[in-house]
C-alpha cells in the first residue's frame, strides 16, 4: 500500500554468503529504486564476526536511511522480494545468509503485529546495527529506547571495523 505522507526509514542490511560486499552495495541501489522510495543516506560498510552460531563468514552491514511512500508493511513485502532476489534460502535461526534486509526503525512507530514489530527487536543489543546507525543519524532518538548516542556509548570495545 502506497501512503501520501513521506516516512523516513532506516534499514539494516547484512550479508555473509557470495560476495558480501558486492550483495551490500547491489542492495544499496535496489532500495532506491523501490517504488516511491529514495535513499537519502547510507552508512560505510562494516564487517564483524558473526552473532549467533559461529561456524559461517563474518558479515558485512550497512544501514540505509530511506524516505518512502510506503507503507510499513509494503516496505516488508518489498524487503522480502530483494531478500528473494538474491537467492536467500533459511536454513536455520540466525544462519548465513545472502542478503537481510530488517526495518529498524520508521518514523516513530512502536508496535508489534504478526509480521512486524518496530523499532527491530534486538536493534539496541546489536554493534553491527547501532555503529553504522549512529554514523548517519548521530541525533536520533530509537522510539521506545532512547537517544542512539547513549545506546552507542556502550559499543565503545564492540569488535566490528568499518571498510
Ligand atoms: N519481522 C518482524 N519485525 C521485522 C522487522 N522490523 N524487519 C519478521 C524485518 N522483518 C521483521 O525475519 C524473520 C521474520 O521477522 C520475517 O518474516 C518478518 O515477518 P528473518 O530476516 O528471516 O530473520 P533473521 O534475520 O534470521 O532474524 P532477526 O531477528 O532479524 O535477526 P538479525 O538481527 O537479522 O540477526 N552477525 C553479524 N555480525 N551481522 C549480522 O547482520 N545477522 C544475524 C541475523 C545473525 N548474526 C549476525 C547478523
Ligand atoms: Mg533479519
Amino acid at each position: 500500500m502506497v501512503q501520501d505522507s513521506l516516512a523516513t526509514a532506516f534499514i539494516g542490511i547484512g550479508s555473509n554468503l557470495d560476495d558480501p560486499k558486492a550483495q551490500v552495495t547491489r542492495a544499496l541501489i535496489e532500495l532506491s529504486a523501490l517504488p516511491g522510495t529514495r535513499v537519502v543516506a547510507h552508512s560505510a560498510l562494516y564487517c564483524s564476526p558473526p552473532m549467533g552460531p559461529s561456524e559461517q563468514p563474518d558479515y558485512i552491514n550497512a544501514v540505509a536511511k530511506l524516505e518512502t511512500t510506503l507503507a510499513p508493511l509494503s516496505l516488508l513485502d518489498a524487503l522480502q522480494a530483494l531478500e528473494r532476489s538474491h537467492h536467500r534460502v533459511r536454513k536455520f535461526h540466525w544462519g548465513p545468509r545472502t542478503l537481510d534486509l530488517d526495518i529498524l526503525i520508521v518514523d516513530r512507530c512502536v508496535f508489534t503485529s504478526e509480521r512486524l514489530t518496530l523499532p527491530h527487536p534486538g536493534i539496541a543489543e546489536r554493534a553491527f546495527v547501532v555503529i553504522p546507525l549512529y554514523e548517519i543519524a548521530p541525533e536520533l532518538t530509537i522510539p521506545g529506547i532512547g537517544p542512539i548516542s547513549r545506546v552507542y556509548e556502550r559499543f565503545a570495545t564492540a569488535v566490528i571495523s568499518r571498510l
